[in-house]
């Protein structure tokens, strides 16, 4: 997969050179490249805000080293992504849609975000997604990207082993997973509990759904609402 990231940030982005996510560019699974926003600014003051038509506070993005920018990188392949707080909120199941696109391109928005004409147009040439992490205001769009090419790029194919792709299933599918225990058995006079030092995997499969669904329902019970799932001992229904 290709990725390209503009931004008046590029630092913000070094993290991309770390752990799993730099291995995946080694191994040339992933190809990314990380593009100052100013290569495509004219003007001695390298500028890229002005002030809101409209008046109010802040300052927005002017449309022209956008759409250089866009003109320079992107072919009509390219799923543009725009991190927003006004956007569809990322999910697992949009991850996994965007670990099948060839190319992706995120554009990091500063200040009050970009002028809205850089995303109408480019969605007459190419696919665009405005995305939001969740209801939260951030400074920008650049830990909005790291978040969602942390989740893409451990769905391409050769970045992860099979164990870790049943859990992204199952919350894909709507439910949390059980909580985990490793050694020792007893810790600070706590306990594992018992069914998983049992050696019966089906007892176990079966406790680790319940305990998955009890955790649902207690702390995600949106995630269950019409879906239609039995919880032993938890309401579901409000
Ligand atoms: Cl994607 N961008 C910004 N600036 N703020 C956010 C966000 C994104 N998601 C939640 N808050």
């Amino acid at each position: 997969m290709k990725v390209d990231v503009v931004t008046i940030f590029p630092d913000y982005l070094a993290p991309l050179d770390l752990s799993l996510i730099g291995k995946a560019r080694g191994t040339g699974i992933l190809e990314l490249a990380v593009h100052d926003l100013r290569r495509w600014t004219h003007d001695v003051h390298r500028t890229v805000d002005d002030t809101p038509y409209g008046g109010g506070p802040g300052m927005v993005m002017r449309p022209e080293p956008w759409g250089a920018a866009l003109d320079s990188l992107a072919t009509p392949d390219t799923h543009l992504i725009v991190p927003s707080p006004a956007g569809a909120p990322f999910t697992q199941t949009l991850a996994r849609a965007l670990s099948g696109d060839s190319h992706l391109m995120f554009a990091c928005g500063r200040y009050e975000g970009i002028d809205q004409r850089v995303i109408e147009h480019a969605a007459t040439r190419m696919r665009v997604s405005e995305v939001s992490l969740g209801d939260y205001v951030l400074f920008g769009g650049e830990v909005a990207v790291l978040v969602v090419l942390e989740a893409v790029t451990r769905l391409l194919p050769g970045v992860l082993g099979n164990a870790d792709s049943l859990v992204e299933e199952s919350h894909a599918a709507g439910v949390l997973e059980a909580p985990m225990y490793t050694k020792p058995p007893t810790w600070r006079g706590l306990d594992v509990p018992d069914v998983l030092r049992s050696g019966d995997h089906g007892k176990i499969a079966r406790w680790r759904r319940e305990e998955g669904l009890r955790r649902t329902a207690q702390r995600r019970p949106d995630l269950l609402e019409g879906a239609g799932f039995q919880v032993p001992g938890v309401d579901v229904a409000k």
